[in-house]
């Protein structure tokens, strides 16, 4: 019989790739959805007919107990959460309940159903905030710099207490930012290569942007995917950074991302104190080295391959 996965956050940019990974390997699909008066579908609408829906809310207990009971599943991948951080400081209580809480209903509501299946957090490398040490491991301290990061701090050790207390399997994946031209165009790396691609086509004069030299240690969400999937493969439960190992500043995004269409981002990036934060996370850079050893896991496509290749996609949407 073919194992059996549920998605929370399949309609996001990791679900639709999570998605495609596993139906791919031949799992039967269940993906969970939120009730919302426009579809959210887009980034998987090429999966429609090969996934089975159930329609549930973070926030709401019995909808995730019978969404459990709906689908059975072998494993369990959450990650579904409000996910921008700047969101989280204009809506810092929803996203207490969504990105905190949320995993602890989901927790609970497998060791009720189905306390035998494994268990995927996503938590974020935006725990690590105001980083005690470069790079950053699995043992590096937490010094979490907004709402958001507190929250999915909150979710990883809510995670680790139900591996302890309960015995279930359950892990947590701390992923460093991995993007793809499915990743929202709020995000940093999104909004350039749309930026650049509007900018090349003389549908834009200018792109606005926050602070270009914080660091990030960006890889592709294909990659980060497969690394979900391999963490809940091994015998015993654990925890794993999933990075790169080398970080980029916004600053070098966008002198490969302006430089690939023939033009030189000064001439076209504005500084906007909108985009700033109240809190900064100024650099990130993650050490993989357990996941390599452990779960065989390396990236496969690097910084620059990156930033092309979401620059060409958005070129191509555009119509250029
Ligand atoms: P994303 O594109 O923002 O997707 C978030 C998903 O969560 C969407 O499917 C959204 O559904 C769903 N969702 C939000 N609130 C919900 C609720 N109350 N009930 C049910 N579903 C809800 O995020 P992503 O980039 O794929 O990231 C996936 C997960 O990994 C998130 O938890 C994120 O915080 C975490 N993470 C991401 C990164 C990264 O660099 N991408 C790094 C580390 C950790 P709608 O379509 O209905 O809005
Ligand atoms: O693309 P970002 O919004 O991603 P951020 O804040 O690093 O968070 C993402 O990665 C986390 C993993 O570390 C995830 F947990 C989280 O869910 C999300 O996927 O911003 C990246 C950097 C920041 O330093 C920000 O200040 O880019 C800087 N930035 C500069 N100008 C901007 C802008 N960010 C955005 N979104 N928009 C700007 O105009």
């Amino acid at each position: 019989m073919a194992p059996r996965a549920l998605i929370t956050g399949i309609t996001g940019q990791d679900g639709s790739y999570l998605a495609d990974f596993l139906l791919d390997k031949g799992y039967e699909v269940f993906g969970m959805v939120r009730r919302s008066s426009t579809e959210t579908f887009g980034r998987i609408d090429h999966l429609l007919d090969r996934i089975t829906f159930i329609q549930a809310d973070l926030l709401d207990q019995a909808s995730l107990v019978q969404a459990m009971e709906e689908a059975r599943p072998d494993e369990i991948y959450n990650l579904a959460a409000q996910s921008f951080v700047p969101t989280s400081w204009r809506q810092p209580v929803l996203t207490g309940e969504f990105t905190a809480l949320g995993v602890t209903r989901m927790l609970d509501a497998m060791r009720q159903v189905v306390p035998e299946a494994k268990f995927y957090q996503a938590s974020s490398s935006e725990m690590f905030g105001k980083v005690r040490e470069v790079p950053q491991t699995e043992l590096t301290p937490f010094h979490p710099r907004s709402p958001y990061a507190v929250a999915k701090t909150y979710g990883h050790h809510l995670t680790v207490n139900y591996r302890e207390s309960y015995g279930l399997f359950a892990v947590s994946g701390i992923l460093f930012n991995h993007e793809s031209p499915r990743r929202g165009h709020e995000f940093v790396t999104r909004k350039i290569s749309d930026g650049v691609a509007r900018i090349k086509l003389g549908l834009a004069k200018e792109l606005r942007l926050g602070n270009i030299d914080s660091q990030r240690d960006w890889g592709y969400a294909g990659d980060y995917v497969r690394a979900m999937y391999l963490m809940l493969q091994q015998d015993k439960p654990d925890d794993f950074v999933i990075a790169t190992g080398r970080t980029h500043s916004v600053r070098d995004f966008l002198e490969i991302a302006f430089g690939h269409v023939g033009l030189n981002y000064e001439d076209y990036v504005k500084k906007d104190p909108r985009f700033m934060r109240p809190a900064e996370v100024d650099q990130l850079i993650g050490d993989s080295g357990k996941a390599h050893k452990a779960l065989g896991w390396q990236p496969t496509v690097d910084f620059e391959e990156l930033v092309v290749m979401m620059v060409d996609h958005d070129l191509a949407l555009l119509g250029g």
